[in-house]
This record gives C-alpha cells, structure tokens and sequence, in this order.
C-alpha cells in the first residue's frame, strides 16, 4: 500500500470543526441523527469515512445523504450509501462511531490511521462519493463540513443537490452500474423521473386513469421532486401535493408526514379541507423514503394503510402475477416484516406466504429480503420495498411464455422490477406501485382496507436518561435489559386480550419506543400506557407521549 493519509491536511481542516467534548455521537438505525447545531464535526468526519469507505471498495462510489428524515427541523443526520445502493455495512457503523467520537484532531488521525490497518485500505485508490441534502435549513452548512471532509482525503465528488433519499441511492447505483450489463439507468434525476414514469405508463396502459390523488409532502424535499414527477405522469395520474411549504423551517414534518399520520393514527389537520370522502391521500416523510396511505369515510371517519397494509396489497399482486406466468415453482415470494407489524396483517400474510421477523432498520429487512426470489420488505412506518434477486431477473428476461396472459403477466413483472426503487423504500416509487395495484383490481381505498381488520394499536415513547440501558432479543421483541423489565410487561400484557407489548430504544430519537395492541383500541392504549410507566419506573424517564384519555 504505497500512500499514507495526508495527516497534515487532515489536522488543518479538523481544526475547523472541532468536536464538541460534551457529546457522544452514535451511529444508530440510519446512520448520524441528532440536532443539526451540533454536526458539525460530524459531517467534516463523515466526508472522510466516505472517501475511505470508497477507496476500501477500489474506488466505487460511496453515497451521503444529510437527512434526519422524519425528525423535527432542528434535527439533521447522515446516512452512507454503499455501492449497490444499500445501507453502509455493518461493520463500518461502528468505526463511523469511533472516528466521530476521537476527541481531538490528533486523536481524529490516531483513529483514522487505526481503520485503515485493520481495514486494510489501500490508500492509493481513488476516493469517489455522491451527496445530497434534504430542505433542512442546517443543511447548506453541513455540507460545506461534509465537502472539508472530502477535501481532506482529496475524493472526487459529485453534489446532487436537494433531492430526495432514494434518489441519491438510486443515483449510487446507476453510477456503479454504468456501462455495465448490470445498469440501473441513467444516473441522474431525469433518468429516475424516467424509469419510474415510463414503467408506470406500461403498467397501467389500458386501465382507466385513477382519480386524482392527495399527496401530503411533509413540507419537505418530496414537494419539490413530486412537483417534477407530476410533469413526467402528465394525464396518466394527477398528483394533488399539499403541505409544500419548504421555505418555512418550522413546517417540516410538523402536524403532517408520514410519522405524524402513524403514530397519531390522524388526518394531517391541514387536509381536512382538502380531502373528499373516499379520495385516497398519502403522506410522504422528510426526505420522501416513507409512505402511509388513508382515506376518509362517508362520514368522515379516518381510515391508515400503513406499511403492513402496503405489503399486504403489493405481496398478494406479485403472487398473482406469478402465477399467471407461469412462474411459481421458480420465483418463490416472501414477506420480512419487524416487530411493529400489525399482528392482524402478520397472520394474513403467513397463510399464504412465507414471513419473517427482523429488528427494526431498513437495513436488516433489506437482507433478510435478498434470501428470497422475490422479497417483499414494509416496515409498519411505510419505510418499504420489494426486492428482485439478479437470477430472478435474468429469468424473467430469458422466459418464454407460451399463453398471451402468461406473456402479459411477464411483460408486468418486468415493468414492476423497473417501477420498485430496489436500491431502498422510496415513498414515490412504492406510491406508484400501489396505484398501479388499485388500478389493476379496481380496488378503492375501502377494499383494499378490508383485506384484513387491524389489531387497536398504540406507539408511545418515553424520554429516559440513557436509552442503551435498553437491551433486546428476538428481533426485538423482548427486553434482555434492564433485568427483571420483561417479566414485568409479561404480567401486564397477560391481563390484555389479544395482548402484545415490546419495548425497544430508538436509533433515531433519543427515547426509548414502545409499542402495544390488544383486541380493543381503549385496551391497547391503555397497556401501551402502562408498559410506558413500567420504562418510566425503571429508568426514571418522561413519558413523551401521552393519549389524551390518560392525562
Ligand atoms: C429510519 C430507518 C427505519 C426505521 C426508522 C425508525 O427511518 O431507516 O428503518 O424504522 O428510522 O427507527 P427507530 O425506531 O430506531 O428510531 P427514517 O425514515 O427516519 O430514516
């Protein structure tokens, strides 16, 4: 290995961004989240892994994205892309902890000289990275902190601007499969734009064109990339975005967006006026990669397609289409779900599907996913994709249908595999995806609701001193950690028909989760409630949430 790192470049730019001593950062569920005042250091270190990550991997391009998704403005937060447009590996969350914390610019140096050896990074290989950022008003100078990191390990970069999270992991692996028979498409915006409106107008060619559609944007980066997708669906379907205030810093994620739609199981109070009863709508999060459906009833009542419902809908469609392909004993479909789905929807999907379990983040559900032909992967949030595998789709592309239903069912699937953003959930591409569902079984919101009844759910958080007291197993569905918790819940959710309740910490907030259901919505909340107080109890937190019937 014939270079070594440019440690006195490296100690002239980490002087300007010095880490705060007060702060330990962490590397969680999707990478650095915290408040955007405080990522300074962190962008500058985040440049660097990068560009080290890139050369690690003979120069192929590395994505970041500056994001803290579905948390408040004031957050901010990075989340690497590795090469196929999937989440950084494993193993390297935990150096991007370790380098973000080393206290000094020498330690910075001490750390990085540390990875390199036992990562065994040949320095002389080129450093190659693709970058955006999402509408946060921290942004623009968390990427002039990301660009100093660059600069330290003189990568060769390229800035996609504002755009969305699945466009900038779409755009890694269109870089990285350029010119190769493996090509993603083109790598740019216009050639995601492209891929998603052309496959949708194949997939719907001869259907009737859905009403218009109800699209809550977050107040985030999604009104302005579904501003662009509107002019490229043109009369095939209409987008009606709402909640397109990116300019106001307090709007994001505020009252609307995805999370806020799942976890208060509301209509965003700003679509009230806008939505008809029976339109379908859908909210995206802050930088686009979550989806959750709904529609009002006759009389006005609020009805969420979630994630589970998502997976229920697009599942049964790709089984069918294979099916009628021909294609069954080949192309096996599965289902990964966590710990959060419905277990009305996980019982649905395990009569007619395989299904499995994984713990929370894209990334574990993203794997899990890859064992099958074809994977369908939905967290409960709307955080969700489904998921070809290469020999899958070299099979689709070499059969020879023998029937005209079978060579349409075909000519769909390959359509869907260019539809699906596979590099990772992309709220856009799934929300195509499902109109081309609703579309193809003329169903409404109504039906496709009825595939099966929710369990009464409630999530609940609880602010507590040091969340990483909170320990699990089995895909999360059970605390190892604080001793003697679990049998606490046990005895609790023992008490609940239809009972369920697990505890975890978050990897994006700093609180501790808890989730519950039981046959009864007023039961659910109130063992969601009581497992709040148990977390509460123990490590003297503040329930953070609380539904009004219990205060
Ligand atoms: C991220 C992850 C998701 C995860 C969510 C919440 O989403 O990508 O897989 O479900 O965080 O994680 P936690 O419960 O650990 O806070 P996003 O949309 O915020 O990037």
């Amino acid at each position: 290995m014939a270079s070594t790192l440019p440690a006195e470049l490296i100690k002239s730019l980490s002087d300007q961004h010095p880490k705060p001593s007060d702060i330990h950062f962490q590397y969680g569920t999707a990478g650095f989240r915290t408040l955007g005042s405080t990522l300074d250091s962190v962008m500058f270190r985040v440049g660097i892994i990068a560009a080290l990550r890139s050369k690690k991997l003979d120069g192929r391009t590395i994505g970041v994205m500056v994001t803290a998704s579905h948390n408040p403005e004031p957050d901010n937060g990075a989340k690497l892309v590795d090469p196929r447009g999937e989440m950084l590996e494993a193993s390297w969350e935990g150096h991007s902890t370790t380098i973000s914390n080393a206290p000094t610019s020498d330690a910075l140096i001490e750390a990085l000289e540390a990875l390199v050896q036992t990562a065994k990074i040949d320095l002389s290989k080129p450093a190659n990275v693709v970058y955006a950022r999402d509408t946060r008003s921290s942004g623009p100078a968390l990427v002039s902190a990301l660009e100093d990191g660059f600069k330290a390990l003189k990568a060769t970069t390229r800035n996609a601007g504002v755009t969305t999270t699945p466009i900038l992991h779409y755009l890694v692996k269109s870089i990285n499969t350029k010119g190769t028979k493996y090509s993603y498409g083109d790598d740019s915006e216009e050639g995601y734009f492209q891929k998603l409106s052309t496959s949708y107008k194949k997939l719907v060619a001869g259907k009737a064109v859905q009403p218009p559609l109800v699209v809550d944007c977050a107040n985030g980066v999604g009104a302005l990339v579904g501003k662009q997708l509107n002019e490229y669906l043109g009369d095939t379907l209409q987008l009606v975005l709402a909640n397109t205030a990116t300019t106001i810093p307090s709007a994001l994620n505020n009252a609307c967006g995805a999370d806020y739609v799942k976890v208060s199981q509301k209509l965003p109070p700003s679509l009230s006026s806008v939505l008809k009863p029976g339109q379908r709508a859908c909210s995206l999060d802050g930088d686009a990669d979550r989806l959750i459906y709904y529609y009002l009833d006759d009389r006005g009542g609020f009805h969420m397609l979630d994630g589970d419902k998502i997976a229920a809908l697009v599942a049964a469609f790709i089984v069918e289409l294979v099916k009628v392909a021909g294609l069954e004993d080949q192309m096996k479909v599965g289902v990964v779900q966590t710990a959060y789905a419905n277990g009305a929807s996980t019982r649905y999907l395990q009569e007619r599907l395989p299904v499995k379990c994984v713990p929370t983040g894209v990334k574990h559900l993203h794997h899990a996913a890859e064992r099958y032909n074809v994977g369908v992967y939905f967290e409960a949030n709307g955080h969700g994709t489904v998921l070809f595998s290469q020999p899958t789709l070299d099979k689709l592309a070499e059969y020879q249908p023998s029937t005209p239903a079978q060579s349409r069912a075909v000519e769909h699937l390959v359509s869907l595999t260019e539809l699906i953003n596979q590099t990772v959930g992309d709220a856009l591409s799934d929300m195509l995806l499902v109109e081309v569902v609703l579309s193809h079984k003329s169903y409404s919101g109504e039906e496709w609701n009825s595939l099966y009844v929710d369990l009464p759910n409630r999530l609940a958080k609880v602010s507590v001193p040091d969340r990483n007291a909170f320990k699990t197993e089995n895909a999360e569905r059970r605390l190892i950690s604080p001793t003697g918790l679990q049998a606490k819940i046990d005895e609790l959710v023992n008490r609940y028909q239809g009972g369920r309740s697990f505890v975890r910490p978050s990897g994006t907030e700093d609180v501790v989760r808890v989730y519950a259901e039981a046959a009864l919505k007023t039961q659910a909340d109130e063992l969601a409630m009581r497992v709040a107080g148990l977390v509460y109890d123990e490590a003297g937190g503040e329930p953070a949430f609380r539904p009004k019937e219990f205060l």
